[in-house]
């Protein structure tokens, strides 16, 4: 439990966002725990196909959208470059792909098993899955399963998550935990949450014993429901992450390249974030999710390129070996 109360949170996000103090206390909070290292993560969005329609998403199912499933190799040669790059983990993401659900996930298991030969944590993203596949992914070594539940207000799920239940969800990341994974938490900002709802958030956030959580901005997607809603203003997040590093000074907060690109990771850093997400190999023929091409194929989102903003922060990349024995405490 968080040392402030719902009314607590929701007011100081009310009177204290974009306040210097703030983003100040922050900081101090990620420097006693973490001193000047920052995790660095690389992403693999390998399958964008999805059964589902959440109205926030580019990749959902009524979207006319190219798409692709890159084949078990081409996946294991890009989480090998972006090993051999520095990152401390690598993501596995995919869309509700239905051709994955309807073999119990194989090849996804078994990218898991031969990444995790490499030496290098692993993190899995695939959206609402059986128990059994939970099972598999666990025994195949998957030291993460991240599953976002956008925000905790039933209503307003029910309006970004259309025709998904609530309740499966938490349910699903609960047994990834029981488990014995990890599990990161997120929330997005600027879908029409309150001060109140971004509270219940991150209360809950800590309830379910999430290690990372996260928020990121919504952008609005070309051919979505949502394609003409207004862009939200981006101190709204970079204040909610200095009030999850102030109310769990442990976890791992990302700061996403997926939201704004290289351009905003110091704003992130800055606030209180210490894991830079979504690092992108160029070339690859990759996408991110909420910035499908943004800086990807310019070499923007390499672990090169986010170093070098850090050390200019007077902050450093940690290494793998010190991310595994951070998270070995988390476990
Ligand atoms: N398909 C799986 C799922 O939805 O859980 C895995 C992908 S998941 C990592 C994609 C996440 O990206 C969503 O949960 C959401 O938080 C974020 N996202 C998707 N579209 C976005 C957008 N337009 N703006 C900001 N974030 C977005
Ligand atoms: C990111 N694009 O870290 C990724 C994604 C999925 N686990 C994470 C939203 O920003
Ligand atoms: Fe599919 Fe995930 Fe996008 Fe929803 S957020 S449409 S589940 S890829």
């Amino acid at each position: 439990m968080p040392d402030m109360t719902r009314e607590e949170i929701s007011s100081c996000l009310r009177d204290g966002a974009n306040s210097d103090e703030l983003f100040a206390a922050a900081r101090k909070k990620r420097e006693q725990v973490f001193g000047d290292r920052i995790f660095m993560y690389g992403f693999v969005y390998f399958s964008t196909w999805c059964r589902n329609n959440c109205n926030f998403c580019y990749f959902r199912k009524d979207n006319k959208i190219e798409r692709y499933r890159k084949p078990k190799d081409e996946v294991l040669e890009i989480a090998m470059d972006l090993a051999d790059s520095g990152v401390n983990l690598i993501d596995l993401t995919m869309g509700e792909d239905p051709v994955y659900h309807s073999d119990g996930f194989a090849d996804a298991v078994t990218i898991v098993r031969e990444i995790k030969k490499l030496g290098i944590p692993v993190m899995v993203s695939p959206g609402v899955v059986d128990e059994t596949v939970i099972d598999r992914f666990s025994e195949a070594g998957a030291d993460w399963f991240a599953l976002y539940q956008e925000t905790h207000n039933r209503e307003l799920f029910a309006k970004l998550r259309v025709c998904q239940d609530f309740d499966k969800r938490m349910e699903c990341k609960k047994y990834a935990r029981q488990r014995g994974m990890l599990i990161e938490e997120g929330i997005l900002a600027g879908v029409g949450e309150s001060e109140d709802d971004i509270a219940e958030s991150l209360v809950q956030m800590g309830d379910a014993g999430a290690g990372q959580i996260r928020v990121m901005s919504f952008v609005p997607q070309a051919g979505s429901p949502m394609e003409n809603a207004a862009e939200p203003d981006r101190n709204r997040e970079y204040a909610i992450i200095a009030m999850m590093r102030l109310l769990y000074p442990h976890a791992l907060i990302p700061a996403s390249l997926d939201v704004d690109g290289i351009a905003g990771l110091e704003k992130r850093v800055w606030a209180g974030a210490n894991v830079v997400t979504s690092i992108i190999p160029p070339r690859s023929g990759l996408m991110g999710v909420a910035q499908c091409t943004k800086d990807v194929d310019e070499g923007g989102r390499t672990f090169a390129e986010a170093a070098a903003i850090l050390e200019g922060m007077g902050l450093h990349p940690a290494s793998t070996e010190d991310y595994k024995e951070y998270i070995g405490g988390l476990k």
